[in-house]
């Protein structure tokens, strides 16, 4: 994959630009950053902080995948920036937890959000992968209920990192794993997923629209992404939407 950056000071949210620009035929490797989002986003059009000192940046891909493994995309995002992450900050102590947080010592230094779009063939049209890091955000600056949740990567780790150094590392890492998953599959990025991970083996409630809907010990995650989950009754379902908490 070839890259090409558009970097701006401030956008709304880079996924809302990286679609208009997908939709427009923008190629494979276009990646949009901004210095700061005016209206950054997760799931469930929660609001994500974006003040300026973190890295917000979204990526447009094209894969040529079965549509029913679109969400491995995710996956395979929060396999490259964990990687990235710990080589930069000499650290094993950042981890995945299903399917798209990056927690520092419990806390969340990292969030993405994947959006699709399908041709009338039912052919994946474009998949944008957004990508929010707090790099040198102050944790003093966010909301006061973020305060509790979130951590900022340089703060915690005494470290003074740049933006750019650190969205150099994860496009490096993440080129490098997509361009393997598309020739390969996705073996060895789930093996990799597997190792970088901290929810499989907890005690994890799925939640869907905030509402609990079960609740079990995370067992593994399957080929499409979705995550095992197994309750004291012995009944095991699988979730490839929501979200969970891990006790
Ligand atoms: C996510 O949603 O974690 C996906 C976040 C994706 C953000 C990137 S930034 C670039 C691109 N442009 C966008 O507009 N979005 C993407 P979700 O799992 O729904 O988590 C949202 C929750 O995370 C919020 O309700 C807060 O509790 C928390 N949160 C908000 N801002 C945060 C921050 N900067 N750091 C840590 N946690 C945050």
């Amino acid at each position: 994959m070839k890259l090409q950056l558009s970097k701006f000071d401030v956008l709304e949210s880079t996924n809302t630009t990286a679609v208009t620009a997908a939709k427009e035929g923008a190629p494979e490797g276009t990646v949009i950053v901004a210095e700061r989002q005016t209206g950054g986003h997760g799931r469930l059009q929660r609001e994500w902080s974006s003040p300026k000192g973190g890295l917000w940046f979204t990526i447009v891909l094209r894969p040529k995948i079965d549509p029913q493994f679109v969400a491995q995309v995710t996956l395979l995002a929060g396999v490259a920036v964990t990687k990235a992450l710990r080589i930069l900050y000499k650290t094993d102590a950042i981890a995945i937890k299903w399917p798209n947080d990056l927690l520092l010592n419990k806390k969340k230094v990292c969030g993405m959000l994947s959006e699709m779009e399908l041709d009338d063939k039912e052919n994946i049209k474009y998949a944008i992968i957004g990508i929010g890091v707090n790099v040198a955000t102050e944790t003093k600056s966010f909301p006061l209920e973020l305060q509790q949740t979130a951590t900022s990567l340089n703060e915690s780790m005494q470290a003074s990192l740049s933006c750019e150094e650190v969205l150099d590392a994860i496009l490096r890492e993440f080129t490098e794993l997509y361009d393997e998953w598309q020739q390969n599959g996705s073996a060895a990025m789930l093996q990799q997923w597997r190792s970088l991970n901290c929810t499989l083996g907890s005690m994890v409630k799925v939640k869907d629209d905030d509402q609990v809907i079960f609740a079990g010990t995370a067992l593994a995650i399957d080929d499409q992404g979705a995550i095992v989950v197994s309750n004291n009754q012995g009944e095991t379902q699988s979730f490839n939407f929501g979200e969970i908490s891990i006790r």
